[in-house]
């Protein structure tokens, strides 16, 4: 750096208090990040609020990242969001591989852009990976949808846990919200707790079924099946159509052996053909019912603070989980512990005791 120019920095230092090479290099960077950080949020809030979906995009991606400083600006972006959130209709679709969820949601989508909705599709996964799986599926299943202007589609978040998947897409719905999104659509694979993750963050829920698919009536989907405000059978075309109808009625009366929901809605039954565009109407009529008996009732605001309460619980366990493991502690006296367990020298709640009492000692 030439003479002039070291003067020149320091008048600036002198008149201004900006940034001078007199600093410390370290100072500097913290102040350059800041300045990044600051505005990067800041912008992006205004371009979500605006609609703007290179923005929206860029703001998950914050949400979903495991670096803390990206965490950061995640919450900053979401704090700044949630005032203009809540405003929407959250639909959770789930069915088994192939029933025809994708598919489904580009029918019903292009259905929702057609009436003037703004539609976002988000999906929780916890079985895809970093490479894509299922998403790149997705995204040319919805080959239409993706292509317009009023519809936006983002894949599940990669990650180990459900609970953290899970946590990022419900993030991902606020910004969404706040994009002006006002139908939201969350597909999720029929494989172990995530549809209970997307029941969980929802406001209604919709199983999808193929005829002939007997066998889940009797066991282990019966909770899954108490979960859904509608059932509808895909595939309701060609020689399927009678078997269809037959399922519906089937699937009609076994949903009056459940016991009445809490939100006094009745769940009903419907048939489709996703693929030729034939029920998606009368289901989005169905859905129109449910919101407005819950909304008159008190049950649709009520649920949503209650899934609040429950993503509150969720969080701190998983943090309290975390932080118990990475204990440094914990981390050299579980194995030990584990050893005297298979010795039969400790208890499973003594050895989970002692964990507590060094855990709780900072
Ligand atoms: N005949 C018929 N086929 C359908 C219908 N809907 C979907 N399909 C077909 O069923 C297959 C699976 O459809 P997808 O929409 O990919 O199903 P999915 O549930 O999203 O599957 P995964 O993402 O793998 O869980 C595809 O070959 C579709 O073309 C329908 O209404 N009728
Ligand atoms: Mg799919």
């Amino acid at each position: 750096m030439s003479k002039k120019q070291q003067t020149d920095s320091a008048l600036h230092k002198n008149t201004s208090g900006g940034k001078s090479t007199s600093l410390d290099a370290n100072a500097a960077e913290y102040i350059k990040q800041q300045r990044l950080k600051q505005p990067e949020a800041e912008i992006l809030i205004q371009e979500i609020r605006k609609g703007n979906q290179v923005a929206l995009s860029r703001a998950i991606t914050f949400v979903e990242s495991t670096s803390s400083k990206h965490s950061e600006i995640a919450q900053k972006i979401i704090e700044g969001c949630l005032p203009f959130a809540n405003q929407s209709v959250r639909i959770g679709i789930t069915g088994v591989p192939g029933v025809g969820k994708s598919t489904f949601i580009e029918s019903f989508g292009k259905l929702l852009l057609a009436k003037g909705k703004k539609v976002a599709v988000l999906t929780v996964d916890p079985s895809s990976s970093v490479s894509g799986g299922s998403i790149l599926g997705d995204k040319t299943r919805m080959e239409e949808l993706v292509k317009e202007e009023n519809a936006f589609i983002r894949p599940s978040a990669s990650g180990k846990s459900l609970g953290g998947v899970a946590r990022k897409t419900r993030e991902s719905i606020i910004l969404c919200e706040a994009a002006g999104f006002d139908v939201i659509l969350i597909e999720t694979v029929g494989v172990g707790q995530s549809e209970t993750a997307v029941h969980s963050m929802t406001d209604f829920f919709l199983l999808l079924k193929l005829a002939g698919a007997g066998d889940e009536l009797q066991g282990i989907k019966r909770g899954i099946m108490e979960m859904a405000d509608v059932i509808v059978i895909n595939k309701a075309d060609g020689e399927n159509t009678k078997a269809a109808q037959q399922a519906k009625v089937e699937f009609q009366r076994a949903l009056h052996l459940f016991p009445s929901k809490e939100s006094n809605w009745t769940p009903k039954t419907a048939t489709c053909s996703a693929i030729n565009n034939e029920g998606i109407e009368a289901i989005w009529e169905i859905v129109q019912g449910y919101i407005k008996l819950t909304k008159e009732n008190g049950f649709f605001e009520h649920e949503r603070i209650e899934q609040n309460k429950f993503w509150l619980h969720q969080t701190i366990e998983e943090q309290l989980k975390t932080d118990f493991y990475n204990h440094p502690d914990i981390k050299t006296e579980l194995p030990k512990l584990l050893k005297a367990l298979e010795k039969h020298k400790t208890t499973p709640f003594e050895a989970a005791n002692k964990l507590f009492k060094l855990f709780s000692k900072k």
